[in-house]
């Protein structure tokens, strides 16, 4: 795991805890399900942007760069959108 996903595995569980109370998978989806604001089941860059602003990853400088990572590194199905497997394959 990069330094990178550690980073924001850490303050995913966080936020969750800080949210929820817990790191559960019922809190998780909560947590996806609250960042997809248009309910498409899928979370895109702009989501993705309020996750992390929320989230205290990076900075307003950095978050591009972040949100651009995790996209390539999380969309496993190549369509630019985190759907709810590969969030909680990566957070989980
Ligand atoms: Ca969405
Ligand atoms: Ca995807």
């Amino acid at each position: 795991m990069s330094k990178e996903q550690e980073e924001l595995v850490t303050k995913m569980k966080a936020l969750l805890v800080r949210r929820y109370g817990d790191t559960s998978i019922e809190s998780m989806r909560k947590l996806f399900d609250a960042y997809d604001t248009n309910k498409d089941q899928k979370i895109s860059a702009a989501e993705l942007e309020g996750l992390l602003e929320d989230a205290g990853v990076g900075n307003a400088f950095t978050r591009g760069a972040w949100i651009k990572g995790i996209i390539q590194n999380l969309d496993q199905n190549g369509d630019k959108l985190i759907d709810w497997g590969e969030f909680s394959q990566a957070i989980g």
